[in-house]
């Protein structure tokens, strides 16, 4: 197998990692053939801001039919219309086969099939980074293996890649390209080496070679500029930048220079994380009126702990700490929390934490605003973190968590500001309105 050992692939971590990354053929136009089969190999060009008839707008994406004519991505529809006349403005003597069948951008349909074939994908593997709408990494290293498989000279894992690929064909209806490889740069380069209907894979021993002849610019992190100053010192291919002297490239670039030529010797140490996964999830709610009724502070708490042991249910969360908020006025933030011996997944526990803690110092006190959360999240099975959850907690702004890694941590909605925001507190037993808590960060 492996006659060069490659750093961060070597076996002093354990055995290489299988790392799959998937991406969706021509995917909107593959999802407007599901509605519309007789488009079935024909050109196809879906259009944003296109209206049927009209010529203004950008094309989304084009079927490989409508490739071969010229049109792609990002393209005005006015110069695809050029490249690709629409079907329906033909003459009686022009080609059809000539011709471009013209659709507009339907998102919510585009996303309901990538929900189905991520539901595949999160069966698949137990780690699944989705990347976008139709991209994703899986991390498979546990499902299968990179020997041989018994019966030639093709891995386990190949087969392991073909049959995620036959599903997604089978149950969805829509082609993917899949790399697979022993690290995410390469088997992202793997996956668009073959489009459409790819498989590609790059064993351990082979990462080197199969990256050479790639050029620089498919490298990951090499953009317009890194690959034009790159050129300037002749380094054009992987493999050239594999063969530079390390020493010139940092002087060039800084530690980015490094990065990249270890990225191009096959070197890349990242691991997969998942997508959508919090590590905590809380909800807290003010009150108009700063209040020190311990039944109205209780009825505020079961309604939160209610609330957020349901959300953790329904994201197939486990928790092993339940913890409580409390917001004495004018700012005064205390946090209390109990630990468990195990994860569980028991909203009247959530309940019955939370009251001994609030009742345990708090009965007496006046506070402001109330919080639930419960923390060190596990995960019982990968399924749960489908787009939608995901989604609409980020729909409201940026990356509530703070961590810069634009994953949307599961907590209320960030407003300027601790107060301004706050809403009267739902004791109904319902969802608590989301009060305005800048972050969260002191809940921890
Ligand atoms: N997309 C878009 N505008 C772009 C690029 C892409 O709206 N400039 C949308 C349409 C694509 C989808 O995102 O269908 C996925 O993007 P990809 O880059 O994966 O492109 P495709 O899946 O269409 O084609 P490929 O087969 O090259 O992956
Ligand atoms: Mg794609």
């Amino acid at each position: 197998m492996a006659e060069e050992t490659l750093p961060g692939t070597a076996d002093d971590d354990g055995p290489d990692s299988i790392v799959l990354h998937v991406d969706m053929d021509c995917f909107y136009a593959a999802c407007e053939r599901l509605r519309e089969p007789e488009l079935e190999g024909k050109p196809v060009v879906v259009g944003m801001g296109y209206e049927p008839g009209e010529g203004h707008g950008a094309v989304a994406t084009a079927s490989y039919e409508a490739r071969e004519f010229g049109v792609e991505s990002a393209q005005p529809i006015s110069t695809a219309l050029e490249r690709l006349p629409r079907i329906d403005d033909l003459g009686p003597d022009d080609d059809p086969a000539a011709a471009g069948h013209y659709r507009t951008v339907d998102l919510e349909f585009y996303k309901s099939v990538a929900a189905d074939v991520k539901a595949i994908l999160h069966d698949c593997a137990d780690v699944v980074r989705e990347v976008s709408i139709d991209e994703a990494y899986l991390d498979v290293t546990d499902r299968t293996a990179w020997d041989l498989a018994a019966s030639g000279d093709r891995t386990l894992a190949e087969g392991f890649a073909r049959y995620v690929k036959q599903r997604i064909a089978r149950e969805v209806g829509v082609a993917a390209s899949i790399g697979v490889a022993p690290n995410m740069s390469t088997a992202k380069i793997a996956s668009d080496f073959d489009k459409p209907d790819g498989l590609v894979v790059v064993r351990p021993g082979e990462v080197r070679s199969f990256l050479a002849p790639i050029p620089v610019e498919e490298v990951h992190g090499v953009g317009p500029v890194t690959a034009r100053k790159l050129g300037s010192l002749g380094i054009e291919t992987a493999g050239d930048l594999a063969d530079a002297d390390a020493a010139v490239l940092e002087a060039e670039f800084g530690s980015r220079g490094r990065e990249l030529h270890e990225r191009a010797r096959g070197y890349d140490d990242r691991t997969v994380t998942p997508t959508g996964r919090p590590k905590s999830l809380s909800r807290e709610s003010a009150f108009t009126e700063p209040t020190d009724d311990s039944e109205d502070k209780r009825e505020v708490v079961r309604a939160l702990a209610a609330d957020v042991a349901d959300r953790a249910r329904s994201r197939g969360a486990m928790y092993r700490t339940i913890g409580i908020k409390v917001v004495v006025p004018p700012f005064d933030i205390n946090t209390r929390a109990t630990s468990l011996s195990g994860p569980v997944d028991d909203p009247e526990l959530v309940e019955s934490v939370a009251l001994d803690l609030l009742d345990a110092e708090f009965e007496a006190t006046t506070v402001r605003k109330l919080g639930v959360r419960v923390s060190k999240l596990s995960f019982a099975d990968a399924d749960q973190s489908s787009l939608d959850g995901w989604e609409s907690a980020g729909a409201g702004g940026a990356d509530g968590d703070g961590d810069g890694d634009g994953r949307v941590s599961d907590e209320p909605e960030a407003s300027a500001g601790d107060g301004d925001a706050d809403e009267p507190p739902n004791t109904g037993g319902g969802t608590p309105s989301r009060g305005g808590q800048s972050s969260l960060v002191e809940f921890d």
